[in-house]
């Protein structure tokens, strides 16, 4: 079982973010930024390539207003959304997953400040 299998079973803890049938958005224990969180399929497919075409559909119908929703959340000035697949693309956990990373202008007032995800 994936760490992130455990995650979605409610085995181990995280800040969820958004949640349906098929995927799972939760915030980053190691963020890069603040505000840092992953998108998941609920079900466990190493590598993109992997995935069925539904899997990924599901994926892609939250993107827009997970993206949206990161930036009206942190006050970030730009969201990098990031995928990586396979250890040499510097992949750790061996389920897929998309980062999505807040930037902050060296002036963004948000940068530093704490901030509560609203919950769904
Ligand atoms: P990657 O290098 O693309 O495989 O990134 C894996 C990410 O997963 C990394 O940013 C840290 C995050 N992560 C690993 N274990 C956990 C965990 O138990 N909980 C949460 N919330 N995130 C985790």
């Amino acid at each position: 079982m994936s760490i992130f299998e455990k995650i979605v079973a409610g085995e181990i803890p995280c800040h969820r973010i958004y949640e349906d049938e098929h995927v799972l958005a939760f915030l980053d224990i190691g963020p890069l930024s603040r505000g840092h969180c992953l998108l998941i399929p609920k079900v466990c497919y190493v590598e993109l390539g992997e995935m069925p075409a539904e899997v990924g559909a599901a994926l892609g119908r939250v993107m827009p207003r997970l993206c949206s929703a990161v930036k009206a959340a942190t006050g970030c000035d730009g969201v990098n959304v990031l995928q990586n697949n396979g250890g040499a693309a510097g992949q750790v956990v061996m389920h897929v997953h998309f980062h999505f990373i807040p930037r902050y202008t060296a002036k963004s007032p948000h940068a530093g400040l704490e901030f509560n995800w609203p919950a769904g």
